[in-house]
Parts: C-alpha cells; sequence; structure tokens
C-alpha cells in the first residue's frame, strides 16, 4: 500500500517495485560534484533567489513515523527568482533527515561528503497549479530549498523544535505550535547555492521537484540530532514492531542517484 516502504527492510534499493517512478532519470538526492557546477549569471543572479516566511506560518508539528515535519499555512509565504525565475511559490512544509550518528544522514552529499542532517523547505508553484496534489505531478510544481547541518553549536531556532519533539514522540502524534517558527531563522546567512531538476526523495518519487541547496551549512548541537533521533516509528500504546534500534527514526535519508545528463548550477558563493 501507500505507506508501505521505509528505509530499513523495505528500503530505497525496493520502492522501484511499488514505485515505479524511483527508476526515473530525473530522481533524488545526487552527489554534488562542485567541479560540475556551471556559474551562469545571467539566469539565476539577473533575478535573485528571494523568500518571505512570516512568523505564524508554521503551523504544526507531525510525527509521520520517518521524520518529523511541521506543516504551514501558506498564505502570506513567498519563494520565487533564481531558478524560479517570476513563478511564485508557498511553503507547504517543512521537515529533516537524519543519520544514527554525526557522520551520516543528509541526502545530498556535496563531492562524496554526508552531513549530519539535512532541512527541506517543500513549496509548490502557486502561479501555474491550484493545490499542492495537482503541483506535486507536474514537472515545474515544487522547489525545495535544502539546508545541510552540521554538528557544532546550538541552533537556537532548531531549539525551539527540538524543546517540542518529545509531544510527538510517537508516529502520527500532532501539536499546535504556539511559540512561533521562523523557518527563514533555519536558514543559513550566506545565500550561495546550487540547482538542478530532480524529484522528492521519497515514495512515490516525483520528477516535480526543482532543487536549490544552500552552500552553506547551519549548526545544530550532537544533543539536538539526539533529540531527533528519540523519535519513534510506531504509534503510541503500540509494541515496537522492529528490534532494532527500539524503533527509532534514524537513517532516515535516501542515498544519491545519478545526475545523469542534467545540468547543476551555482549562484553566489
Ligand atoms: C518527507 O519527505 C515528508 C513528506 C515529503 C517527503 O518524508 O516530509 O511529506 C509528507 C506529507 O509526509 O513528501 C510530498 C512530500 O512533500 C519528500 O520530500 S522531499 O523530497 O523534500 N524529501
Ligand atoms: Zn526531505
Amino acid at each position: 500500500g501507500r505507506d508501505d516502504w521505509d528505509y530499513m527492510r523495505n528500503g530505497p534499493d525496493t520502492w522501484v517495485d511499488k514505485f515505479p517512478m524511483a527508476a526515473g532519470s530525473r530522481q533524488s538526492p545526487v552527489n554534488i560534484e562542485t567541479d560540475r557546477a556551471e556559474s551562469d549569471h545571467e539566469s539565476l543572479s539577473t533575478k535573485p533567489l528571494r523568500w518571505k516566511y512570516p512568523a505564524y506560518a508554521s503551523r504544526k508539528l507531525v510525527n509521520p513515523g520517518y521524520c518529523w515535519r511541521i506543516d504551514c499555512d501558506g498564505e502570506g509565504t513567498f519563494l520565487s527568482g533564481g531558478p524560479l525565475m517570476d513563478d511564485i511559490y508557498k511553503l507547504e512544509q517543512y521537515h529533516c533527515h537524519w543519520g544514527c550518528s554525526d557522520s551520516r544522514g543528509s541526502e545530498h552529499t556535496v563531492d562524496g561528503q554526508a552531513f549530519a542532517g539535512e532541512l527541506h523547505l517543500v513549496h509548490w508553484n502557486t502561479t501555474k497549479y491550484r493545490t499542492f496534489a495537482e503541483a506535486a505531478k507536474a514537472p515545474d510544481g515544487l522547489a525545495v530549498l535544502g539546508v545541510f547541518l552540521k554538528v557544532g553549536k546550538t541552533h537556537e531556532e532548531m531549539e525551539k523544535i527540538a524543546r517540542m519533539l518529545p509531544y510527538v514522540s510517537h508516529k502520527d502524534e500532532v501539536v499546535d505550535i504556539v511559540d512561533p517558527i521562523d523557518p527563514s531563522k533555519l536558514l543559513p546567512d550566506d545565500n550561495g547555492y546550487w540547482t538542478y531538476l530532480g524529484s522528492l526523495t521519497t515514495p512515490p518519487c516525483n520528477e516535480s521537484v526543482t532543487w536549490v541547496l544552500f552552500k552553506k551549512f547551519i549548526e545544530v548541537s550532537h544533543h539536538q540530532l539526539n533529540i531527533f533521533r528519540n523519535l519513534r516509528k510506531f504509534p503510541r500504546g503500540e509494541e515496537c514492531p522492529c528490534h532494532e534500534n527500539h524503533g527509532a527514526v534514524i537513517n532516515n535519508f535516501r542515498p544519491p542517484l545519478p545526475l545523469g545528463n542534467r545540468q547543476l548550477r551555482e549562484c553566489g558563493s
């Protein structure tokens, strides 16, 4: 069925059996070979990438059983410019991927190097499509901003999320966000990025995403990552279905796929 995939027994290697799009030639993530990036100033920097997220856009914190996710009210949010050109995208949700240890966890890699985690801000094209679902099926329907997480000092905005995670420790738990969380404070202070055309990194792996990956990482603490690793894959009251790692949500990343003949572009440093 729809939820019949995971990162273990029904892991990325098996997704193609149930989700044929996962076998496509425009899949994500990829390894960013920095030498291969084309800096084409004309098309990316004539209209700089710009975003706006109002303080109350972040509405609910959810544990879907394979990450944490913050569902947003896209009204008033805005992402445009750069590879998205004049189309206006709205923020739907943001979520995170991480490892079992600090040496892995990101989906994209940079010159073969993985980071401890990767934050994704998922947007949809409201200029061309009427709903998120409609946009998710279109080649220019979605735009995801990706931010690499490196272990270092405590991140203040991430701390607001970390403090709420114990309230959604089990699958399907949801809490309302009262203390505002500003997703723009989760972005690095430098806007340089790589961009390429790819897919959702989870089934059904729709080839509908313009990826924008910030070159600069943000720092989160080892303790904050451990709080992510405390999320459970199974509902409260149910017995842990797997004996490994006490059913912890860890290693929720898809390994990189070939970039093939796709263009990798860069803007800024
Ligand atoms: C995460 O990544 C979730 C998914 C998301 C998926 O597993 O945030 O979203 C929901 C609703 O659970 O899928 C359709 C969608 O946004 C893939 O997003 S990603 O490519 O940015 N990793
Ligand atoms: Zn993601």
